[in-house]
C-alpha cells in the first residue's frame, strides 16, 4: 500500500484528492490548520486516512507532526504540495504588503521547506512530488502580482528539481490549473458573493477534476514523468494584450 502526504486537505483540491487516493487504495496523510475538518475526513475515510494538524509555515509544528505519524503512515511515497492561497485582487500599487508576505511564506517558503525536509526519504523510496502551481505562473493578469509570482516559483522549482533528481528515480510534476470552484476565491476576497459571482455560469473545474488528474499522474508507471500539466475549464481561455493610450 502506497502513502501520499497531501498538504491542504481541509478543503478544495486537497480534500478531493484525499478522498480519491483513499478510494484508489492509498494511505493518505492529509494536513491543514482546521482540525475539525480533518476529524470529519478521518471519520469518513477510516483507517487509511491520518489527519495532521499544523500550519505549513511553522517548521517546528510540521516536524512534530511528521515525527508523530502513526505506524504505517511514516513511509511517504508521494508528496503533494497543495496548501496555498491567494490574498487580494488589487493591483500591486494598492495591495497589502502583509498579504504579499503571507502568500510568499505559504506558497513559496513553506513549500520549499517541506520539500527539503522530505527529499531524503522520497529519494530512498524512489517516490514522487506533485506541486500545485497555477495558470497564474504563465499568464499575468491585473491583481495577480505576487500570487502569480509565487506560482511561477512553484513551476520553475519543480522543473529544476527534475534536473537535480535525475538518476534518483524520483518523479516531479507541476500541475497548473485555471479556474476551479473551491474556497480559493472566498479566501482571496473574503466574500462568498464575490466567489459565487466569479464561478456563476463559467462551468469551473472542481476539486474532483484536479484530484483525478493527481491520481492519474501518481499511478503512471515509474519510468514515466509528467513534467507539467496546464488545465482549464472549456469556458476559460485567453485575453489579448492590454494597451493604455495617453
Ligand atoms: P482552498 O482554499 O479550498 O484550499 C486551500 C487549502 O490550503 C486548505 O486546505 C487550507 O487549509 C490549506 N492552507 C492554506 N494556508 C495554509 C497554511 N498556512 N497552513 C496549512 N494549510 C494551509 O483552495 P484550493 O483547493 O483551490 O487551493 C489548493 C491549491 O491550488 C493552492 O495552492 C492554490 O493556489 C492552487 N490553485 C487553485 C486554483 C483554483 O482556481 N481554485 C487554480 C490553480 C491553483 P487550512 O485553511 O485548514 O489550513
Ligand atoms: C488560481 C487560478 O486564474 O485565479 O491559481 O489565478 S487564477
Amino acid at each position: 500500500m502506497r502513502t501520499a502526504f497531501i498538504t491542504g486537505a481541509t478543503s478544495g483540491f486537497g480534500e478531493a484528492a484525499a478522498r480519491a487516493f483513499v478510494k484508489a487504495g492509498w494511505r493518505v496523510v492529509g494536513t491543514g490548520r482546521r482540525a475539525d475538518r480533518l476529524e470529519q475526513l478521518a471519520a469518513e475515510l477510516g483507517e487509511a486516512f491520518h489527519g495532521a494538524v499544523f500550519d505549513v509555515r511553522d517548521e517546528a509544528a510540521r516536524d512534530a507532526a511528521l515525527d508523530a505519524l502513526p505506524e504505517g503512515f511514516g513511509e511517504i511515497d508521494l508528496l503533494v504540495n497543495n496548501a496555498g492561497l491567494a490574498l487580494g485582487t488589487e493591483p500591486a500599487q494598492a495591495a497589502s504588503l502583509t498579504n504579499w508576505k503571507t502568500m510568499i511564506d505559504t506558497n513559496v517558503t513553506a513549500l520549499a521547506s517541506i520539500t527539503h525536509r522530505m527529499l531524503p526519504s522520497l529519494i530512498a523510496r524512489r517516490g514522487a512530488i506533485i506541486n500545485i502551481s497555477s495558470v497564474a505562473a504563465s499568464y499575468p493578469y491585473t491583481g495577480g502580482n505576487v500570487y502569480g509570482g509565487t506560482k511561477a516559483f512553484v513551476r520553475q522549482f519543480s522543473l529544476n528539481l527534475r534536473s537535480d533528481l535525475a538518476g534518483t528515480g524520483v518523479r516531479v510534476t507541476s500541475i497548473e490549473p485555471g479556474m476551479a470552484e473551491t474556497e480559493f476565491t472566498l479566501i482571496r476576497t473574503g466574500s462568498q458573493q464575490a466567489s459565487d459571482t466569479l464561478y456563476s455560469g463559467a462551468g469551473p473545474m472542481t476539486g474532483g477534476d484536479i484530484a483525478e488528474t493527481l491520481l492519474w499522474v501518481a499511478e503512471l508507471p515509474p519510468h514515466l514523468n509528467i513534467n507539467t500539466i496546464e488545465l482549464m475549464p472549456v469556458n476559460q481561455s485567453f485575453a489579448g494584450f492590454a494597451v493604455h493610450r495617453e
